[in-house]
């Protein structure tokens, strides 16, 4: 998968170049770009936010830089254009590995109040939340969707197994995990997890899914 994404404070990606992500990009399992919007800025200070029209508080990114920008990448027209908004879809899992399906998607963060609503209409495809709460800009909620769709990207996880049987794989939430030193505190790991009978593991942990989700989500149940 190729994933560029355009935002006006591209030091703020450094976290996608560590760990499982790093590793990804070294090993060209996943290809993530990093475009400064300001970089396409025609105006001769490189302004890319001014105030909205009809008054009221804050700044709002200009339309022309985040055109240029977004029209500027090879393939742009059949790309997934996506803007991180308050205003859109909720992220999910199912949604998430819907997106790890795509060959090329392409993210806008806002920042400051956000962009001149143009932009959307001209070349925006989907617009998604990460939850319903405000934040600064959409680069944070822009490494979220890549964190987490890259994790079905065949070379991004150790074993891609480990996406199968989590929390939300199945609509649960996931069952309480232990490891080494059998006691800590003393707290002891449950015994049918030393057991070595992987039907009752299995079934303990099938057991422990279904209460954990009652108790905490039970909206996922009903879902
Ligand atoms: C957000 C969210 C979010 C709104 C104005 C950036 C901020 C500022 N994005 N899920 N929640 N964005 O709060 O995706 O430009």
């Amino acid at each position: 998968m190729r994933i560029d994404i355009l935002t006006l404070f591209p030091e703020m990606f450094a976290p996608l170049k560590t760990s499982l992500l790093g590793k990804a990009q070294e090993k060209n399992a996943l290809k993530i770009n990093i475009i400064d919007i300001r970089d396409f800025s025609l105006d001769k200070h490189k302004k890319c936010d001014d105030y909205s029209f009809g008054g009221g508080p804050g700044m709002l990114m200009t339309p022309q830089p985040i055109y240029d920008a977004i029209t500027s990448i090879y393939g742009y027209k059949k790309a997934l254009k996506i803007y991180m908004s308050p205003k859109g879809e909720t992220l999910n899992q199912p949604m998430v590995k819907a997106l790890a399906k795509e060959k090329h998607i392409i993210i806008l963060c806002g920042h400051y109040e956000g962009i001149d609503e143009r932009i959307i209409d001209l070349v925006i495809d989907k617009e998604i939340s990460i939850g319903d709460f405000v934040l600064t800009g959409g680069e944070i909620p822009a490494m979220a969707l890549v964190d987490s769709v890259s994790r079905y990207i065949d070379g991004v996880l150790g074993d891609i197994a480990s996406t199968e049987d989590e929390s939300f794989s199945n609509g649960t939430l996931e069952y309480p995990q232990y490891t080494r030193p059998q006691t800590f505190h003393g707290l002891k790991v449950p015994d049918v997890l030393l057991s070595g009978n992987h039907q009752e593991v299995a079934r303990w942990r099938s057991e422990q899914s279904k209460q954990i989700t009652q108790k905490r989500r039970p909206d996922l149940i009903k879902k």
